[in-house]
């Protein structure tokens, strides 16, 4: 078997990805709860905390503001992404290619992939080139699994989020980022149909403090290794205090509760 190359990526094998291709992917709008984090810079600095174990973000990002931080900070760069202006099947086409990723210093390369899109067979096409280049370097990648177009009725449904997960085994990924599917029994079923990639969670709108720690711990107790998380973390007024908590529950494997009432303590 491959040996696992994800431990750059890692902390005592578990991940947590500090994600901010929001820029692209919602626009600015996503930065003003919190005005200051239109700041790449601030976003970055937020990365530097313990808990994380590598940041995605987009080429433009990268090369700026990357320089400064490739010391603190393991840089996941993500090759593909697409804006919410434009209308019809989802799609997200390529912007960076591995090789340049590795120029700018990458330690591993993601790619959102829409299974079910009308644009599929292209997307998995681009996907088959980035994986293979990526095998040359022995980077890892990480596959943003997300269902969505005419194909998928429901994109959060247990079968369908399973689906997501076993898509990024079937096409090479090391890791899998796949939405919640609600529930801890459902998460199992994703991981299992994972088989050895790692699954990880993806953190979704912002939502009260506890409920966003509490699935995060059904995730890892399910069998996952960790998340990918945006807005559950830059979006609040004090970034470090869910990193804080999030540390204990990944790391230390504290429940949500006893992780965020040390901090109040
Ligand atoms: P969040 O934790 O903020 O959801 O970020 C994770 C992420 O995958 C980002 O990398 C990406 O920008 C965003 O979610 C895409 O979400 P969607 O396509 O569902 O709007």
């Amino acid at each position: 078997m491959r040996e696992n190359e994800l431990s750059v990526i890692q902390r005592d094998g578990k991940t947590l990805l500090l994600a901010m291709d929001h820029g692209l992917e919602h626009g600015p709008t996503d930065f003003e709860p919190v005005p200051e984090t239109v700041d790449p810079e601030t976003v970055f600095d937020v990365a530097t905390h313990d808990a994380v174990t590598g940041m995605a973000v987009q080429k433009g990002i990268a090369e700026t503001y990357y320089p400064s931080y490739e010391d603190e900070v393991a840089l996941v760069a993500k090759l593909n992404g697409t804006t919410n202006l434009r209308m019809g099947e989802p799609t997200s086409p390529t912007n960076m290619s591995v090789d340049y990723a590795v120029e700018l210093g990458a330690d591993a390369v993601g790619y959102t992939l829409y299974p079910g899109s009308n644009h599929e067979p292209e997307m998995f096409a681009e996907f088959r080139e980035i994986q293979e280049r990526a095998r040359e370097y022995d980077l890892p990648v990480v596959l943003w699994s997300y269902p969505r177009g005419q194909g998928v009725k429901n994109d959060t449904k247990d079968d369908t989020i399973a689906y997501a997960a076993r898509i990024g085994l079937e096409l090479g990924a090391d890791a899998v980022k796949i939405k919640s599917p609600g529930s801890q029994e459902a998460m199992e079923w994703a991981t299992r149909a994972a088989g050895e990639v790692d699954v990880l969670l993806s953190g979704g709108s912002k939502v009260d403090e506890r409920a966003f720690l509490r699935s995060v711990r059904e995730t890892l107790d399910a069998g996952g290794s960790g998340l990918a998380v945006g807005r559950n973390v830059w979006q609040r007024e004090d970034p470090e205090r869910m990193l804080d908590a999030l540390e204990r529950v990944i790391f230390e494997g504290a429940a949500p509760e006893a992780a965020l009432g040390r901090q109040i303590a």
